[in-house]
């Protein structure tokens, strides 16, 4: 009897080692995994999925825009690790050493862009209901692998991802950020590369702050003097620029192609000196000012008595439209400090009409709810609380962009050389340290359709200085629009944040080096 007993330790022992052994894939640990957005919940199963050039990427549903999305795993993919990796149409989910992309019913809590991700040693299994969800789960397997997948040079390594199971889904459907290209302007390639590194962190909104007193930025073909005078300068002087309607569709569709939804601001009636100063006829008095390069705010106005402007704001929104797949268009409507509040309520109001007759949905900010909220018009919260629970009271949800948390243009403290201050200075701690649902005081959840970060660009000249405001508070952002606020700790996010620095450098972004992420 021992002698069995001794014999099936001994077996059992050595089995293990034998079942170990068989796969050699490293035993990882995925609830150690440094993701950004954290997801909703991780279990890990203790083993590892090796990456390899023999490694198969399947798309299971004959769909060429999940085709789309197997290929930009593959453009994540190949550069770093050297492999040749191709997608294939494949319909079973059970080969070993294969990446399956598959859309499938998933529960309803999973939404549209919710995603389900199972890692084994034998293979990977995304899915979600839409190829949104899935390009979504892609980004978090990008940063389950080392960071340096994120080089362009290929590493001599090998590429092992944790194994166990991922269900992921966003606490907000909007989740946005903001570049303001009229102070400064920022030609395609800078978009695109913006648009990357958003879509990184499951961003899902790039709202374009297309025109403003120094600067407009969008061709429209029927008032052709808004770019060829109004962009022809910028703050400090500069020659600015504009988006031809080409390049601005290569833009939208770029975006497309990260899932994200590119929303266009016209910014009125005020923060127009621009559009003034090219057509005369725009102006009360009928003369144009000159350019205007310096940065005040609130000391220009349409002329909202006169109806050439709203004859001027049809034809600039019938072309946008044209331009714009997404749902909505923003009309700005802050600050307009020198239109009367007689004036700017039935300007804002017909505005509303202009846009709903070509059936998108009017995006403003706060201040807009002065106004009668038309057709589910959507607020965007900055300044002031009243006009937040001004547009909840009229039946609007709400965006939430307070300028003490989410504004990039602040400076994180008083040493930083760019930027400004006027809503104070917001390191990583404060831009991480708030809930959108408790902090407009009647404003609740059910109000609130997500967040979004602007990057005003008064003081920001390069995509160097767009990184260095940007990173890492916009992923604090990302993280709050993207993970319930159960799962949100700081000192946690900062421990993963000081090991995701490494991947910024691989990333080659400019970002900002607190001194919170060496304490
Ligand atoms: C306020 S926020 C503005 C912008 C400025 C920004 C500078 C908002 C709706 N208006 O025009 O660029 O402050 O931080």
């Amino acid at each position: 009897m021992m002698h069995i007993k001794l014999f099936n330790q001994v077996f059992f022992f050595f089995s293990i080692i034998l079942i170990t052994s068989c796969s050699g894939n490293p035993q990882l640990n995925l609830s150690e995994a440094v993701l950004f957005p954290k997801p909703v919940s991780v279990s890990e199963t203790g083993s590892s999925f090796e990456l390899n050039a023999k490694t198969k990427i399947f798309v299971t549903n004959d769909s060429e825009e999940l085709l789309g999305i197997g290929n930009s795993l593959v453009s994540i993919l190949n550069p770093a690790t050297g492999f040749n990796l191709a997608v294939e149409t494949g319909s079973e989910t059970s080969k070993s050493n294969s990446i399956y992309l598959k859309i499938s019913d998933l529960d309803t809590k999973f939404g549209s862009e919710g995603y389900k991700l199972t890692i084994s040693e034998k293979n990977i299994v995304i899915e979600s209901v839409t190829v949104e969800g899935v390009f979504r789960a892609i980004q978090t397997l990008r940063q389950l692998l080392s960071d340096e997948i994120e080089s362009t040079q290929k590493q001599e390594k090998q590429w092992f991802i944790a194994s166990g199971e991922i269900e992921d889904y966003p606490e907000y459907a909007y989740r946005g950020a903001m570049l303001d290209v009229a102070r400064h302007f920022f030609g395609v390639e800078d978009v695109k590369r913006y648009i990357d590194l958003l879509a990184a962190y499951k961003i899902n909104i790039l709202h374009l702050h297309l025109s403003d007193d120094q600067g407009w930025r969008i061709e429209i073909k029927s008032w052709p003097k808004l770019t060829t005078i109004g962009g022809s300068t910028e703050v400090g002087g500069g020659e600015g620029g504009f988006y031809t309607q080409e390049q601005y569709k290569e833009i939208v569709a770029y975006a497309a192609a990260n899932y994200i939804t590119v929303i266009p601001e016209i910014d009125m009636p005020g923060h127009t000196n621009a559009a003034l100063a090219s057509y005369p006829e725009l102006n009360c008095d009928g003369k144009s000012p000159e350019l205007y390069t310096g940065i005040k705010v609130g000391f220009s106005t349409l002329c909202t008595s006169k109806e050439i402007t709203y004859k001027f704001i049809d034809d600039v929104v019938k072309e946008l439209v044209a331009l714009t797949p997404g749902p909505y268009i923003h009309i700005g409507g802050d600050e307009s400090h020198v239109t009367d509040m007689e004036d700017y309520i039935p300007f804002i109001n017909r505005v509303q009409d202009i846009v709903n007759s070509y059936n998108k949905t009017v995006i403003g900010w706060d201040e807009i709810a002065h106004a009668d909220l038309k057709n589910e018009a959507i607020v965007q919260f900055w300044a002031k609380e009243e006009n937040a629970k001004k547009g909840v009271a009229q039946n609007s949800k709400v965006i939430v962009s307070p300028s003490t948390k989410t504004y990039l243009d602040m400076k994180y403290d008083s040493l930083t050389n760019i930027g400004l201050n006027w809503a104070g200075y917001i390191e990583l701690d404060s831009a991480y340290l708030w809930t959108p649902d408790t902090f407009i005081k009647g404003v609740k959840k059910e109000n609130i359709l997500g967040i979004e970060s602007p990057l005003w660009t008064e003081t920001i000249t390069t995509m160097d200085d767009i990184e260095y405001m940007v990173f890492p508070r916009i992923i604090g952002h990302s993280e709050i629009g993207w993970t319930p606020t159960s799962l949100r700790n700081w000192e946690d996010y900062k421990e993963r944040l000081i090991k995701h620095t490494k991947r910024l450098k691989l990333m080659d972004v400019n970002y900002y080096d607190s001194k919170l992420l060496s304490e």
